[in-house]
């Protein structure tokens, strides 16, 4: 090319134009570098994926602790093993996290892998389910649901349904499928039945079995318990899960589910799904548990962040739903 003022002046341009480019470009990256590692490392041990429950509370954790937010997420799914939650809470140590949040699958066995945390100074934040610990100082805070009193919603709505039907002596044959045994969330729940038992001679557990949470096994269950009783007056499940694999098998098995002499199921977790079931009345109480507990963990971690004191329990909002008055407006407004 040949060297005219012209040209001369265009390739200059370029270069000083090429030149900013790269600047601007080198900025952006420092930006980035300095954001990330300003970022919030958080390890989260997941229990599992068991349940429509469990997958929303997933999500949940994800976006508020996103990267948008501030936060760096490490999350692994233990795939309802104690033993894969204690070895992601190892890992996280040695990364050396700014915290570990945990949903313990059962609430016995962790006094050591929280020491091995406080020794390396990584604040724990316990959600979902509670854990047993004799000191109770090894953790940070606890946040999630009240199951006694989701137990108490259930069972005191079982009597009065039971009273106005005039059900208060002939007796009442209830099937208990419960949750992971050992979990909080079974513990509360099969509390308040068990205390409801005592107050109401004539309710009688005809079948107590363990359905884990799940469809598949709750379905798996109450198909055996057919096989010896059909004289079932009430399920008790411990989540919406277990009440649909409960219903498929009743149904499969020629019993309908519903208040007017049906099969009264009653259910937890008050998921999408299980309200569905409630508005076509074969749920008949679903009481609900919250797994949108992303926002307050991070609220949480922010008040930590600020050096402020925060509440060892932190117990999240929570209602229950009726197939007297549900309505579908109910069930479309809601985030899981
Ligand atoms: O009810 C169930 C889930 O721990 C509250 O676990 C949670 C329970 C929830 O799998 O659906």
């Amino acid at each position: 090319m040949k060297k005219t003022p012209v040209t001369i002046f265009i390739l200059v341009l370029i270069m000083v134009l090429l030149t900013g480019c790269g600047q601007r470009s080198q900025d952006t990256a420092e930006e980035h570098d300095k954001a990330v590692a300003n970022m919030i490392v958080v390890g989260f041990s997941q229990v599992g994926a068991e349940s429509e429950w469990r997958v929303a509370n997933s999500e949940s954790m994800k976006s508020a602790l996103s990267e948008e937010n501030g936060y760096e997420l490490i999350f692994d799914d233990a795939r309802n093993e104690q033993e894969n939650q204690i070895r992601a809470i190892r890992t996280f140590i040695q990364q050396d996290v700014d915290y570990i949040v945990f949903s313990p699958r059962v609430e016995t066995g962790w006094t050591s892998i929280l020491q091995e945390a406080r020794d390396a100074g990584i604040p724990v934040i316990v959600i979902d389910r509670d854990i047993e610990v004799a000191d109770r100082s090894l953790y940070t805070a606890y946040i999630g649901s009240d199951f006694r009193k989701e137990g108490e919603t259930a069972v005191t709505w079982l009597e009065d349904l039971l009273q106005r039907k005039g059900k208060t002596e002939d007796p009442v044959h209830i099937v208990h499928i419960q949750g992971t045994i050992g979990s909080s969330a079974q513990i509360g729940r099969t509390a308040a039945l068990e205390d409801a038992l005592k107050r109401n001679p004539n309710w009688q557990i005809v079948a107590q079995e363990c359905g884990d949470f799940t469809r598949a096994k709750a379905n798996e269950v109450m198909q055996s318990i057919l096989k010896e009783t059909s004289d079932i007056d009430v399920v008790y499940c411990e989540n919406d899960g277990e009440a649909l694999g409960a219903i498929d098998a009743m149904e499969e098995a020629g019993l309908s589910c519903n208040t007017n002499g049906g099969v009264i199921v009653i259910s937890f977790d008050a998921t999408k799904l299980g309200l569905t079931y409630c508005l076509e009345g074969k749920i008949a109480l679903n009481v609900e548990c919250n797994p949108l507990q992303g926002p307050y963990v991070a609220s949480l971690i922010q008040q930590l962040e600020r050096g402020e004191t925060v509440d060892p329990v932190k117990h999240v909002d929570e209602t229950a739903f009726d197939c007297f008055t549900i309505t579908k407006a109910m069930i479309e407004g809601r985030g899981y």
